[in-house]
C-alpha cells in the first residue's frame, strides 16, 4: 500500500521520536593502535569532558540522552566516584547508561580473568563484576555491559572446556547480585586480542551463557565482532526469535573490529539489521534493545565522529522504517524475488534526508547537525581549553 506524502511523514517522526543510541565514553578520548596513538587536542581526558561532549552531540542530534562508562576509565575509584557521576548527569543533562567492568587490562588478566586458571585471579575478577553491578545501582542505569578479553593464543594451552566452567560459574554468581530492574548483557568476539580460542566467541556461546546465568541476561551484538561474510541480520533474527536480544554495539568495519564509524564501509549491512528489528516490532514479537555504539574515532575529528555517526544510524533507521512491510510480505510469500529486492533495497535507495531534516525542524534541533557543529565553535573552544592535557600514555583510551 502506497502511503501519501502525510501518512509517510508521519511513519517517519513516529520513527525518529523513537531512536535514541547510547554513546560511548571512550568515544571522546584519545585512543589509538599497537601501532600508536594519533593525539587530538580537544580529546576528552576527565569524566566531565566526556559528559559536556555527550551534552554537545544531544544538544545537536536529540538523540543520545545516555552516555556508556568503562569503570577502570570513568569510575577509578568504583562507587565512591558515583556522587561526582551523578553531580554531571545534572548539570550535563546526560544519563549514566550501561556499565561495561574492564576485565582486560590488568597484569593479572594475562591469562584470562573470569576463565583464569588462577581461583584468586577469578575472585578477584568476580569482585570487579560486583563493583560494576553495584555501580549500576547506585546510578540508576539499567545495564552492565560485559566484554572480556579471555582466551588463548597457542593450542594445547588452556582447558577450554575447564574454562566454560569457570564462566558460568562467574556469569550466574554476577546475574544473582542483579537488581531488579538490571540487566546482564554478554558480549561475544571471535578473536583479539586472543588469537587462538576466545572464551566467549560467537552467538551460540553467549546465548548459552546468559541463558545459564538467569532471565535478567541477554546476548549483545558488536558488529565488528564477526568473521567475514558472516551474516549478522540472521543472527540478530535467531535473537530475536529466541527472546535473548538485549543490544548492540554498532560500528563498521572493512576487515576485522576496525572500531570505524556506523555507515562507512558498510551501511546496507546495518539497514538489513534495522529491518529486522522493524519487522519484530511491525509485527509485535517483544523487544528490550539497547543501542549503543562502540568505535574508537583515532582519526576523525572525535565530536565530529560522534555526530556524523549519530546521523547516520537515525537516516539508517528511518529508511528502514519506511519499507512497505505489507506488501514485501506478500511477495515474499509469492516467492516473487526480484519485485521483492526491488522493494526491500529501493527503501534503502531512497534519500530520507529531507524527511530526517523535517523531523529535525519540528523538533527544534538543527537541521544538519554536522553543520551545525561547526558553526557552534564547540570544538575549537574545547581545543584552547583542553590543549596541553593530552598524553601520548599507552592505554586504549
Ligand atoms: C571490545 C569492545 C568492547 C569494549 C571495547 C571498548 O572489542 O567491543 O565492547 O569494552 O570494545
Ligand atoms: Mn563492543
Amino acid at each position: 500500500m502506497t502511503l501519501s506524502d502525510s501518512q509517510t511523514r508521519e511513519l517517519a517522526f513516529k520513527a525518529l521520536d523513537a531512536f535514541q543510541i547510547e554513546i560511548p565514553s571512550w568515544g571522546f578520548a584519545n585512543t589509538g593502535t599497537r601501532f600508536g596513538k594519533f593525539v587530538q587536542a580537544a580529546a576528552a581526558t576527565t569524566i566531565e569532558e566526556k559528559f559536556a561532549d555527550a551534552a554537545e552531540v544531544n544538544r545537536l542530534t536529540g538523540a543520545t540522552p545516555t552516555l556508556a562508562l568503562h569503570v577502570l576509565w570513568d569510575l577509578p575509584n568504583g562507587v565512591s566516584d558515583v556522587p561526582e557521576v551523578r553531580e554531571l548527569e545534572r548539570r550535563f543533562g546526560i544519563r549514566s547508561g550501561s556499565i561495561n567492568p574492564n576485565l582486560f587490562q590488568d597484569q593479572e588478566y594475562k591469562y584470562g580473568s573470569l576463565c583464569n586458571p588462577s581461583a584468586a585471579i577469578r575472585e578477584q575478577a568476580l569482585e570487579h563484576m560486583f563493583d560494576s553491578i553495584e555501580i549500576g545501582k547506585a546510578l540508576g542505569s539499567r545495564d552492565v555491559s560485559l566484554w572480556m578479553a579471555d582466551g588463548s593464543n597457542y593450542p594445547g594451552t588452556q582447558s577450554i572446556r575447564k574454562r566454560i566452567g569457570w564462566l558460568e560459574d562467574a556469569l550466574r554468581a554476577s546475574h544473582d547480585r542483579l537488581g531488579p530492574k538490571q540487566r546482564l548483557l554478554v558480549e561475544y568476539k571471535p578473536f583479539e586480542p586472543a588469537f587462538y580460542h576466545t572464551d566467549i566467541a560467537d552467538w551460540g556461546m553467549a546465548l548459552h551463557l546468559a541463558r545459564n546465568a538467569g532471565p535478567q541476561a541477554r546476548v549483545l551484538v558488536d558488529t565488528g565482532h564477526h568473521y567475514p561474510g558472516q551474516n549478522i541480520e540472521q543472527i540478530v533474527a535467531w535473537l530475536i526469535h529466541t527472546g535473548m536480544l538485549g543490544g548492540f554495539h554498532f560500528n563498521d568495519r572493512r576487515y576485522a573490529d576496525d572500531d570505524l564509524t556506523l555507515g562507512s564501509i558498510d551501511p546496507y549491512q546495518v539497514f538489513r539489521i534495522f529491518h529486522e528489528i522493524h519487522s519484530a516490532n511491525a509485527d509485535n514479537t517483544p523487544l528490550d534493545i539497547a543501542f549503543m555504539i562502540d568505535q574508537s574515532h583515532n582519526l576523525k575529528g572525535k565530536i565530529e565522529a560522534m555526530v556524523q555517526t549519530v546521523v547516520a544510524a537515525q537516516e539508517l533507521w528511518l529508511k528502514a522504517a519506511l519499507v512497505d512491510r505489507e506488501q514485501l510480505a506478500v511477495l515474499q510469500e509469492k516467492c516473487d524475488l526480484v519485485a521483492a529486492e526491488e522493494l526491500f533495497r529501493g527503501a534503502f535507495w531512497q534519500d530520507v534526508r529531507p524527511l530526517a531534516a523535517e523531523w529535525r525542524a519540528a523538533r527544534n534541533l538543527p537541521i544538519d547537525p554536522l553543520c551545525a557543529l561547526r558553526k557552534s565553535g564547540y570544538v575549537e573552544q574545547i581545543t584552547r581549553q583542553r590543549s596541553g592535557k593530552q598524553s601520548t600514555g599507552s592505554s586504549y583510551a
